[in-house]
């Protein structure tokens, strides 16, 4: 006996990726529904290499009444729209986009890090699921947390396009063979601020009072309530020409002493790392290696000779799977596992 799931924004890039993770991952389905904004209603979709093809259903004419498990990745308008009908339903939210993350009545889940947050569910019925650069680090900086206690983290990222949709696919897509073909005309940047084609862009999100962007803020506030809020954090967020897969170069500082050696041997183990660290040409990992992939990989592990105890490493994930839909189909396989078993 399996759940009856709903995917919500269902024809986006994290939501197409969440059909094909609980396909790949069997997760016990009896009945699955592709659900996206009026102008979806009525395409197919694939249900991952199952061979199914699904009827994309209107999402304003639905009904959740029944269905256990809503995953939606339809952004926080949508969201803030259908999900409390949901979980007014009894359908339990596992939610992709901003909207609940730092409401305290909602746990905040990255399965790897904080498994006894998702008890909180019952409050609102709503999960919420971490911005994508904030998901891989925190599975890295875990195991470490555990070891020697972090005290501040300094983390700069380069984020992958897809992060900003399929616009932002299309744009970099556009403007790379603009620059390649005779007679290409580059077009002015519509989703990002400048020319992202061969240049990197140090602005995403909306910019915030102290002069931060809103995407830096989310890393900070995410991962203190995630992880620990004791942990000091600076974060720089860039916008790279990458299609898939966010990297983020960390630097971290200990209360206690930890050696790379140690840390390399930790991480080694960790639950959902990958360390790829040879210290030789090609012994780490970027971001074109890791699309498609589950793992948060992690390369370049050596100490911070300018502090009393720290470290350097670098960090990359696929951040339509990580950091969207695979946490999300984890989180609804703990949800399982610990509150709604079937069977
Ligand atoms: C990006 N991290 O790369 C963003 C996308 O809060 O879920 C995800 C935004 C979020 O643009």
């Amino acid at each position: 006996m399996g759940y009856r799931v709903v995917v919500v924004g269902a024809t986006g890039n994290v939501g197409r990726e969440m059909l094909n993770i609980l396909a790949e991952r069997e997760f016990p389905i009896d009945e699955i529904a592709a659900v996206a904004s009026p102008r979806s209603q009525g395409t197919e979709i694939d249900f991952g290499e199952t061979g199914r093809r699904l009827k994309v259903k209107n999402i304003e004419n639905f009904d959740f009444t029944g269905w256990d498990i809503a995953l939606f990745a339809a952004g926080s308008g949508p969201t803030a729209i259908h999900a409390p009908r949901a979980a007014a339903s009894g359908c339990v939210v596992i939610d992709n986009s901003s909207l609940y993350r730092m409401d305290p009545d909602v746990p905040l889940v990255v399965p790897e890090v904080n498994p006894d947050a998702i008890d909180g569910y019952k409050n609102k019925m709503i999960i919420a699921n971490p911005n994508c650069s904030t998901a891989q680090m925190v599975v890295a900086l875990k195991p470490l947390h555990d070891a020697a206690r972090i005290k501040r983290v300094v983390v700069a990222t380069y984020q992958s396009v897809s992060g900003a949709g399929k616009d932002g696919m299309d744009e970099l897509f556009e403007q790379t063979r603009a620059i390649y073909m005779p007679s290409g005309e580059m077009s002015d940047p519509k989703k990002f601020t400048k020319q992202i084609a061969f240049n990197v862009i140090p602005h995403i999100d909306v910019f915030l009072d102290d002069g931060s962007t809103k995407e830096e803020w989310k890393m900070i506030a995410e991962t203190k309530k995630i992880l620990d809020p004791k942990i000091k954090i600076s974060a720089t967020c860039v916008r790279v020409p990458v299609f898939v897969g966010h990297s983020e170069a960390l630097n971290i500082e200990f209360e206690d002493e930890i050696s790379a050696e140690e840390a390399q041997n930790i991480l080694r183990e960790a639950p959902g790392v990958m360390l790829i660290d040879k210290r030789e040409d090609g012994g780490y990992i970027t971001p074109i290696e890791c699309v498609g992939d589950d793992a948060t990989y992690v390369s370049r592990v050596r100490e911070d000779p300018t502090v009393d105890s720290g470290l350097s490493l670098w960090c990359v994930s696929d951040n339509l799977r990580k950091g969207a839909a695979l946490n999300a189909v984890q989180i609804a396989e703990l949800l399982g596992r610990r509150h709604l078993k079937k069977g």
